[in-house]
């Protein structure tokens, strides 16, 4: 995080497993011996005794999980500028290229700064630079985030800071080195410039951390390795390096909505007048800056984006910034396959992989079942065990939820590679799980989760509406890919008998969609999760075409739970908007969360940066923004789809594509390129007027294909390899 100040810049960085804490199995032993009275003390509507009784004997050891880490500051003085004389300021973030810079005019001089993150190389990268020969004087300092560093140093002229965090076994080192155009003069503990007519500063860091359970790597090996492989680059090759690894990635998807004056405006006063004026540009810009935060915080071989991403600038970060998975991971992934960035969601993947082992500990000792379970928070060490409280850390599904990312990556790519060998074991054994866990309902003898509860509200309960919706989605993607790879044939019958027994959405009294198995839901209740519309969004079980009854249900509890929310909150209700075919009551929320952050007690809105605000920020309402605006171009979910078996769409056997099916009158003009459809679809838009002009496919895999514009479809049968062109009225 680049702050861009002046005579004082603070560099502030970090390393995605700088976390507290050590290897450690948080399950608590045996306390599945309770299991059985929690569920019959709910049964008996005893939900107070219940999660006492689980509070005492059912919960993680310890009962929190760890916190991830700021690992530290670069800081740069420069003694000869005075910031009150400064002119000209200018400090950007350009997509395009992944850089920030800064610069302004001192004294006649010109000064700038760019600084971007060369993911190959692993490295961050600063130049400076000053356009009269020797004026640049600075001295640059590195900061620990943490007690009991050194700051050496090193023969080989490079700047060194080492230690360890304080809880816990992880040790890191940090390395700056210096390459200078003009005199240099170092001391120990920092590194002074005099006279230079640019710098080029390079900083890379490291962690003892292999893996989940060891943590014996030698991070200042590791640098020394990064370092070498860079000597005698010139910052050319790596600005080269980085772009060639950056824009393809970046340059897949291209969004137009149309520009005004308006584009030209700083970024925090074109939040602030969004509102009031015209900048649908703004809208393209979130687009992309969400797109943007994930190529840069979530790369194949690293950890996946926590809830800051990797920006947290605290060693106290609300929630710990770990990764809650009741909510907030998934949303962190739901731009990855429509917008292109497929490839992103592999960190997450491997730390799958992960709680799968330690998930089936969970599932063991406090389930005395198969198959693995995640409960709503993981951290660094993979803990999967309920925690902070019962009334909400117990519940069941997260790692259910997390494995339909599999199975959509699967849907998206048609990859039966990857089906075979990462995503059907993993989804096999989340609904292995359920198999041994799902219990009769005493009431209507159909079969439900429990304990658990809705997120975060309602208490500790047995068989809420979200787990039900959850389960029964990933059992089907579990029985459909089964059949795909022709594997477990004998399972797959188990597995369908036990789906057609889960209980199904219930409408209740207010017309809504009900949140529990009792028809309990208070229509003024505005809780920022709305839990029970996984069906509509992510999930597809609830349609406008196949389940009218619970889509016009869905769309009812929506309308009860408001437009204001937090950040994330605004997100999904942005997606579900979509979903709900609404572009533009999309739009108003849209316009709820493009609003200036300070001004909302209700911790909304963007910050100058366009950081999604959620004291201080959470990077998932980004991500979820960039995933909604999608979805008002582009839908690709069987809109016929039902509760009760998989349809070829659902199945990546053909593909739908719902064509611009919430577009708001705000934006009646634009284009997109790049997007990506369910069935292994590419798709390029173009409209005016409010009416789509021009439809592309690209098609990479051979299906047939329905295209749905404005209530009329059109049928054909796609080629891989293919392109296929549409003009006005899908003619
Ligand atoms: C869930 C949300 C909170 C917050 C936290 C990280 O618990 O209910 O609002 O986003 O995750």
């Amino acid at each position: 995080m680049v702050f861009g100040g002046t005579a004082h810049e603070r560099i502030q960085f970090n390393e995605q497993t700088v976390w507290t804490g050590e290897p450690h199995d948080y399950a608590h032993p045996e306390a599945y011996k309770h299991l059985d009275e929690i569920r019959q003390l709910l049964f008996a509507g005893k939900q107070k005794e219940a999660e006492d009784l689980a509070m005492r004997e059912f919960m993680s050891e310890p009962i929190r999980q760890m916190a991830y880490q700021a690992f530290g500051d670069l800081i740069l003085d420069f003694p000869g500028i005075d910031e009150t004389s400064v002119s000209d300021y200018r400090r950007d973030l350009n997509l395009n290229a992944a850089t920030a810079s800064v610069e302004f005019s001192f004294g006649g001089v010109k000064y700038r700064r760019e600084i971007f993150a060369d993911h190959p190389a692993n490295l961050i990268v600063i130049r400076l630079t000053a356009d009269k020969p020797g004026a640049l004087s600075f001295q640059a300092t590195l900061k620990s985030a943490h007690e009991g560093r050194q700051t050496n140093l090193l023969p080989d002229g490079t700047l060194s800071m080492s230690g360890g965090i304080e809880n816990g076994a992880i040790g890191y080192e940090a390395r700056l080195a210096v390459e200078t155009d003009g005199g240099r003069l170092t001391h120990g503990h920092e590194i002074m410039i005099h006279g230079a007519a640019s710098t080029t500063l390079i900083l890379t860091g490291a962690t003892n951390f292999k893996n989940y359970r060891d943590v014996t790597a030698n991070p200042r090996a590791r640098n020394d390795a990064t370092l070498f492989a860079v000597r005698n680059r010139s910052f050319d090759a790596l600005r080269a390096e980085h772009l060639a690894d950056y824009q393809p990635l970046f340059h897949r998807v291209t969004l137009d909505l149309g520009t005004s004056p308006a584009a030209s405006n700083p970024t925090d006063q074109r939040i602030a007048d969004f509102a009031a004026g015209n900048d649908p540009a703004l809208v393209a810009l979130v687009f992309q800056y969400g797109r943007y935060l994930l190529i840069s915080s979530s790369r194949p071989g690293g950890q996946p984006a926590n809830l800051q991403g990797l920006w947290n600038e605290s060693n106290n970060p609300p929630w710990d910034s770990k990764y809650t998975d009741n909510i907030n991971t998934e949303m962190n992934y739901w731009p990855a396959e429509e917008d292109n960035l497929a490839e992103c969601q592999l960190p997450l993947f491997d730390a799958l992989k992960d709680l799968a082992q330690s998930g089936a500990v969970t599932a063991k000792e406090h389930y005395n079942a198969n198959g693995w379970v995640l409960h709503h928070n993981f951290d660094l060490w993979r803990g999967t065990a309920p925690i902070n409280a019962s009334n909400h850390g117990i519940w069941q599904t997260g790692g259910a939820w997390l494995s339909t990312h599999l199975w959509e990556h699967y849907l998206f790519g048609g990859n039966r590679q990857f089906l075979r060998d990462t995503a059907y074991p993993l989804m096999k054994g989340a609904a292995m799980f359920f198999v041994d866990t799902l219990v009769k309902d005493p009431q209507s003898g159909l079969l439900i989760t429990g304990p658990s509860n809705s997120p975060e509200q309602g208490g500790l309960v047995m068989g809420p509406a979200m787990d039900r919706e959850i389960v029964r989605t990933l059992i089907g993607e579990t029985i459909a890919a089964s059949r795909i790879l022709g594997v477990d044939a004998g399972l797959r019958d188990r597995l369908t008998s036990l789906r057609n027994q889960i209980a199904p959405g219930r409408i209740g009294q207010y017309g809504q969609l009900q949140e529990w198995m009792e028809d309990k839901d208070d229509p003024k209740n505005q809780h920022r999760h709305v839990s029970h519309l996984w069906a509509v969004y992510p999930g597809s079980e609830i349609t406008p075409y196949g389940t009218p009854e619970l889509f016009k249900a869905a769309r009812q509890s929506l309308i009860f739970r408001g437009d204001a929310a937090t950040g994330w909150s605004l997100a999904w209700k942005l997606n579900l908007w979509a979903r709900f075919l609404d572009g533009d009551h999309a739009y108003r929320i849209l316009r709820n969360l493009i609003t200036p952050a300070s001004e909302k007690p209700a911790h909304a809105g963007l910050f100058p940066n366009l950081f999604d605000a959620h004291p201080p920020f959470q990077i998932d309402g980004n991500f979820g923004a960039a995933a909604g605006i999608t979805e008002m171009l582009l839908q690709s979910q069987d809109p016929y789809g039902t509760e009760t078996s998989l349809t070829p769409v659902e199945t990546g056997e053909s593909a739908f594509l719902h064509l611009l099916p919430a577009l708001p009158s705000a934006w009646p003009n634009g284009a997109v390129t790049g997007l990506r459809a369910r069935g292994g679809m590419e798709v390029a838009l173009a409209w005016a007027g409010g009416k789509l002009t021009r439809t592309t496919i690209q098609a990479h895999e051979s299906n047939p294909v329905t295209l749905r514009y404005a209530g009329k479809e059109v049928k054909f049968q796609a080629q891989a390899g293919r392109t296929y062109e549409f003009g006005a009225d899908l003619r």
